[in-house]
Formats: C-alpha cells, structure tokens, sequence
C-alpha cells in the first residue's frame, strides 16, 4: 500500500525553559516521523536544544517507554509493579477513595504537587479548577524554584513579573547576568540574544560557566556574597557621580535608609569579602554606569539562604541609575502573563475554593507526607518530586506509606509515579492544542496539535475534567472545553480573534511594538514609588532594610554545594532517556583542580559527599571554572536510574530562604572524602527502571 506523504507540522516547544523555540513535525499517516527546530522561528531559527532535539525523537515517541494507560498498583510502593485498568475503573476508583476521605476529615488532608512538566497554559493551570472545588491543599509550586526572589521584586516594585523587553536591547549599553547560567537554562537566548549584542556583557557568577567565559567581565565571587557585592557596586556609582539623585528623589521610598551600607561598602572591604579584586568592580561599576542597563536577575541568584535579600541588594542597581521607562534599561526575573495583557487567575479560578486553600512549602514537603494525620491523598502531576524535591530519603519513606492514597499523572513511569496507587498517562506538547507565553521575549505562541495522544494518554486538562465528573461536581468551569478556553484566552489578550488564527500565524510578537519597563515612573506598589526600605517588608518577613549580609565561608574542610541546571536535562524530565541515563548513571562532582590536589584526590577517583541529612558517593571531574570552596553536582538525575539510587536532592535538608518558604539549594554544605572500597551489591541500581 502507498505510504500517505510527510507533512510538516509547527508547534512549540513548552519546557520550562526561557526560549520558546518553534518546533517543526514530520508527520505521516498520524505519526511523527520527525521533529526538528523550526528555521522560520524567531526564537531559535532552526536549531532545538541537544536535549529536547535527542528526546523528542526518541523516547517521546516510544511507547515502550511512554505511559499508555491508566495503571493500578500491584506491587509494593516503589516497586512500580502495576496492571493496566480502563479509565472508567480508575476514575471511579479514584473518586470513591476521595469521597471517603473527604468524608472522613478536612478536604486539606488531600494534597496535590505540580509544576514545571508542561508549561502550556491549559495544561499547567486548568487542573487547579478541579483542586480549587474540591479544597485540597496545595504545595506551593514556585517555592521550589523562584519564590524568594519573587517575594523580594514584588515588595520593591509592585511585580516579580513585568520584566525589560528583550526587543529593546539595541539600545542598551550594558548587559549584566547575576546569578543565571542562560548558556545552559535558555540556550537560545544564550547565543541569539546575549552573543548577539553590540554592548559589553558583564556576569556575576560563583562558576564559570560558558556565558560568563564568553562574557567581557566576569565577576566570579564567592557564593553567598552578592549583596556585600551589589553595596560596593552601589559605593562605586555613587563616588562617580552615576546615582540618579532626581529619580532617587522622587520615585523611590528609602533610599536614605541605605547610605550607611553604601557607605560601609568601600572596594577594599567588598574586595576581601568577595573575593573579587577591585579593578574588576571598579569596571564593572563603569559599565553598568555609563548609560541605560539590562539587569538578568538569576534564578540561580535567590536559591540561598539569604536568597531574598540577595535580590533586593542587586535590584537596587536599575534603581539607583533609574534604568525604567526607556529602551535598553531594566531588570528581568520572569515575565509573566501580564506582560502578554492575562489574568491568569481566570484560568485557575480561585473562587471555585470555599476557602483559601492551605499552601505548603517544598521545603516541608517530606514532613507533611510523613504525617499520617495531615495528608490521605496525594496528586502529583507535572512534577517529579521524587528526584527534584529535598530530604528525598525522607520523601521516598514518606512515599510508601501504605495508607497514603496517592495518584501520579505523567509522561513516564518517574520514581515518583512508581510510588502510585494509580497512575494516570498524560498526553504531550505534540498532542494537544494550547498556547505558550515564553518568560522572556514577549512573545504569544499556538502550542497546535500535531498527533493524537499516544495509546489512552490524554492531556492533563482532560483528566481533570473527567475526574471531576467521576466525583459528581457540577460546577460548569470544571468541564470548560479546551477550544472554548483558548479562545477566550487568545480574546484576553487581544493577539488575535480567536486560537484558530492565532495557530495560522503560529508565535506572535505581543505586544506589538517593543515596551519599557514602568514607562511612567508609576510602580504597582501601594505608594507608587519604588519601596527599597519600609515597614511594609515586614509583611513578607523581610528586614525593613536589606542587609549587608556575607555568608561565611564553609566550615573547615567542608565545601559549598551548587546543584544548578544540567544541559542534558530539562530538570529530571529527560533522566529516563537512554543517552542521558548513560551519561549520568555513574553520579559525578566537580571540583577545582586546588581544591582536589590540597585534599589529595585524583580526578575520577570515588568520593563520597556527605552532611547530616545524606550521602552519595560520586567520581570526581576536575574543572577550572569551579571556584575553590565550591562543589557543583547537577540537578535532576532520575534516583532509580543512577548507581546508589540518590540524586543531589538527598544532601538537601530543604533549609529555607529569607522569603517565601523557597528554597535554600545553594546553601547546602558537604564534607568530601574517598570513598571507602565500594561493598558489594553498591554498585547495583536500588529498583526497577
Ligand atoms: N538540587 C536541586 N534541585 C532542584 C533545583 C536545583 O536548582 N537544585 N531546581 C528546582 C527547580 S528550579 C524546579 S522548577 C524544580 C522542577 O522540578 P519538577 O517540577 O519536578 O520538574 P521535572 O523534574 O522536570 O518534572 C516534571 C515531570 O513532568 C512530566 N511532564 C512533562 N510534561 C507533562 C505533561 O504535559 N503532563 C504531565 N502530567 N506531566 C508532564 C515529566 O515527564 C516529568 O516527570 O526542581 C527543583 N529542584
Ligand atoms: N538545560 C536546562 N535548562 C533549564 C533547566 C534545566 O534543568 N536544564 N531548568 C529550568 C528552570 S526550572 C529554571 S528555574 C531555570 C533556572 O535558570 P538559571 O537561573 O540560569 O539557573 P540555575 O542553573 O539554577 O543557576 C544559575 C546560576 O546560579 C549560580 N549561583 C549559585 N549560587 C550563587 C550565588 O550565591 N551567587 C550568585 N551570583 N550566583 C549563584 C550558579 O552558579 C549558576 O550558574 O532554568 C530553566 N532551564
Ligand atoms: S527546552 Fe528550551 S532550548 Fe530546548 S527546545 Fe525547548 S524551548 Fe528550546
Ligand atoms: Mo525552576
């Protein structure tokens, strides 16, 4: 028989990445043959990230490797031993298991966790409908990730989310990335945009990491010493005459609070506390100074103990140079749907709650679980907290608890999904409609269908909406079509008519013409003004005035441990895919080669890293662009799928930041020392696969 022809296919892509990249599908007689970067997209002109490029042509379009079908437990939990049942039998297995729960104790006993899978519109938020009706609790998605910081901008400036526009860079004649590495987590930006510009780039970073050696200055100081930095930054503008007194003056409330830190913060002082040599800051302070400046605020940057006050010091530049209101100024943290004219909280609807729901930190996430009185149930849907959350030995305890009645929805079989009672197969990016707001160009994309979902998988929005009617709940928000969504959201933003047009022209600029940030020197904070210092910060337990605050140095012999994005990894979405199981099966630390030799260790020698909460025993790389004091082992490997069945999360006791309940990641510290002679059986993998 003839083959029907191949046709092309455009979508995009919705990891939780900053790029956005247009996608192009081969498809033939329903399926995808291929799946490349779409060349005529401007965010990434062709080429897709090694990552998604190696598993959207292998194990996303595997289904050996795909989940199918709704799974019921047969094994012990984590064993992932399971049968396949119809959805039908699921779902109401399901509901009847809520409604007795529900029944038998507060709603907040059923918990849900999500975040970064998809991050499609429909797909990301719509399932909240379902956790607002029914009043679950829910585990604060961003203290994971962001919160601290958002925390911190939100105080300042009335939004964390209304960033500079990308578009407007031409103008700039500084660029300074603090605390982020775009060269792996937005690597489209990274070599499109950053290397692409005609100003000169300056990057604060503790590693060296391919920005920063491509950048004209790189300020590689100490971890946890950002805000000595951003004072002494602050002292150097303000000796040459670059404070904007007048914007100062009048637009921002508290700035006399903070001469006494700027004062203090004298290149000598800033110097030794950074260890950073003071021509470098003194050039980095010029270039910032010389005219309008784009500001990166790193994710990176807040995930410290100290991670919210580490935001609001290095915020302070774009106000002391009154970098708003023109092209090429500005800070960007994440822009959000607001800058694309949403109200995102349509699609949630909160008011489908009866009260405000109960919201629990990451951080507190194995303690809860761990405590039969507080939870019964648990959903987990895109995410894996079982390799990204901390206290993951804790977790994982707390995971196989037999009267924990809980149910995963994913891509793949996840150590996370292999703890379910039920399992719930979720359709991807390539099989449903939706739409995408990259967070950083200002950009509305059509996610557009391109196959239907594999096996009986269906996209996360849909689950939801059919468990919903298992429960027997009426309210019509909860069976809202995803047509009829779209186009209202696609209406909202007044990028087009409707979805349908809006997926003809695939990913618009939005809006239109390119826009600076608080154009009329109006903040959205209650006063208008900037806010630097104040009573108000109290209410997000914040000082009242940021601190000039340097963690110390590691106690003797032990290290800073920073567990930052992997370029083979989406964080642990793609740890199943073979190249990258191989890659990282064996769990590897990186040091500098000082820091090895004055330890007397060899590169690939096994070492064992270990503090109070775990240990994990790793091969040691050398690497320059470590700085001493410091050890880097990447997030997201999948625990079940690497040698010792722990990931980097198991040294995370889930300390907090200054804000928010968020995460403290870089703060951790660890002892290093060689590995005993490996015992038998350690070299085995802990489970199944
Ligand atoms: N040590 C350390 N840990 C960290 C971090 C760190 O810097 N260091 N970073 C943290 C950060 S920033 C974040 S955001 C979190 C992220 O942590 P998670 O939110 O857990 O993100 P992923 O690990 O990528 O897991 C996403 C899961 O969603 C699934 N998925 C993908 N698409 C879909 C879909 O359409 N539907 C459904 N239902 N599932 C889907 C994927 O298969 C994958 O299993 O990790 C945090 N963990
Ligand atoms: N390939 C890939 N891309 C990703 C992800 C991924 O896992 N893989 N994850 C996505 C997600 S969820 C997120 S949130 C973003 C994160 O994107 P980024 O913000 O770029 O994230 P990270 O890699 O977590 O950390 C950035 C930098 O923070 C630095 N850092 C650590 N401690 C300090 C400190 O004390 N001071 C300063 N100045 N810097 C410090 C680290 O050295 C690191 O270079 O990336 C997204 N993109
Ligand atoms: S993960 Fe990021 S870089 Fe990779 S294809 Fe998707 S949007 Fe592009
Ligand atoms: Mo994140």
């Amino acid at each position: 028989m003839a083959e029907h022809p191949v046709v092309q296919k455009r979508t995009v892509c919705p990891r939780d990445c900053y790029d956005g990249c247009g996608v192009l599908a081969e498809v033939q007689d329903g399926r995808v043959r291929r799946v490349r970067g779409d060349p005529a997209h401007p965010a990434n002109r062709g080429s897709l990230c090694g990552k998604c490029m190696h598993a959207y042509n292998a194990s996303w379009l595997d289904p050996a490797l795909r989940l199918t079908r709704p799974l019921r437990r047969t094994g012990a939990k984590g064993q992932g031993r399971f049968e396949p049942v119809s959805w039908e039998r699921a779902l109401a297995d399901i509901a009847a298991r809520l409604q007795a729960i529900l029944q038998a104790g507060p709603s907040s006993r059923v918990l849900h966790t999500h975040y970064a899978g998809t991050g499609s519109l429909l797909a990301s938020i719509f399932p909240e409908r379902f956790f607002h009706r029914l009043g679950a609790a829910e585990v604060d998605p961003d203290s994971v990730c962001n919160k601290a910081g958002e925390v911190a901008l939100e105080a300042m400036f009335g939004s964390a989310c209304q960033g500079f526009d990308p578009r407007t860079a031409e103008a700039t004649e500084c660029l300074l990335v603090w605390g982020a590495n775009p060269s792996v987590s937005a690597p489209h930006v990274d070599r499109l945009w950053l290397r692409r510009r005609n100003a000169p780039l300056v990057v604060i970073d503790p590693l060296r990491h391919d920005t920063a050696r491509h950048a004209d200055l790189h300020l590689q100081l100490r971890p946890g010493t950002d805000a000595a930095l951003a004072f002494g930054l602050l002292h150097l503008l303000q000796r040459e005459g670059r404070l904007e007194r007048e914007f100062l003056h009048s637009r921002v409330t508290g700035w006399e609070r903070l001469r006494p830190l700027i004062e203090q913060a004298t290149p000598a002082r800033v110097a030794a506390q950074t260890g950073l040599a003071e021509a470098d800051m003194v050039e980095a302070a010029r270039l910032y100074g010389r005219g309008p400046a784009m500001l990166w605020l790193g994710l990176g940057l807040q995930r410290q103990r100290l991670g919210a006050n580490a935001i609001r010091a290095a915020a302070l530049l774009p106000v002391a140079r009154a970098n708003f209101g023109r092209p090429g100024a500005g800070f960007f943290y994440l822009n959000g749907a607001p800058t694309r004219g949403l109200d995102l909280d349509w699609l949630a609807t909160p008011w489908l709650a009866a009260a405000e729901p109960e919201r629990v930190s990451h951080m507190d996430l194995a303690e809860r679980l761990a405590d039969s009185h507080a939870t019964a149930a648990l959903f987990t849907w895109n995410n894996n907290i079982a390799a990204s959350s901390p206290r993951q030995q804790r977790l994982r305890q707390a995971l196989s608890r037999e009267d924990l009645f809980h149910v995963a929805v994913d891509l793949f079989p996840t150590d996370t999904v292999n703890h379910a009672d039920y399992v719930l197969p979720a359709a991807t990016f390539l099989e449903f409609d939706d739409l995408l707001l990259p967070p950083f160009h200002s950009r509305v994309s059509a996610q557009c269908q391109v196959v239907p979902p594999m096996g009986e998988s269906l996209p996360n929005q849909e689950i939801f909406r059919r468990l919903a009617r298992a429960m027997g709940f009426s309210e019509p928000e909860l069976f809202e079509p995803d047509q009829q969504l779209l186009d209202t959201l696609v209406r909202r933003t007044r990028v087009a008519p409707d979805f349908a047009t809006l997926a003809d022209a695939g990913t618009v600029d939005w809006p239109e013409r390119p826009f600076v940030q608080f154009p009329d020197g109006v903040f959205p904070t209650p006063s208008g003004r900037v806010e630097v210092a104040g009573p108000r910060f109290r209410d997000s337990g914040l000082p009242e005035t940021p601190l000039y605050a340097v963690d110390p140095p590691p106690a003797e012999g032990q290290l800073r441990l920073l567990s930052p994005a992997s370029k083979w990894l989406m964080n642990s979405t793609f740890g199943n895919e073979a190249l990258m199981s191989r890659r990282f099966e064996s769990p590897q630390v990186q040091l500098h080669p000082d820091e090895a030799a004055s330890r007397r260790l060899q590169e690939g020698q096994l070492v064992q890293v270990a503090n109070e909460e775990g240990a994990l025993r790793a091969r040691l790389a050398l690497d320059p662009g470590v700085p001493p004091g410091v050890a880097v082992m990447y997030k997201g490997s999948w625990p079940g799928r690497v040698l010792g069945g722990l990931n980097v999360n198991a040294l995370f006791a889930g300390q907090k930041a200054d804000a928010g309940g968020s995460s403290a990641v870089h703060s951790v510290q660890v002892h290093l020392a060689p590995a005993v002679p490996e015992e038998p059986g350690c070299a085995e993998h802990p489970g199944p696969r």
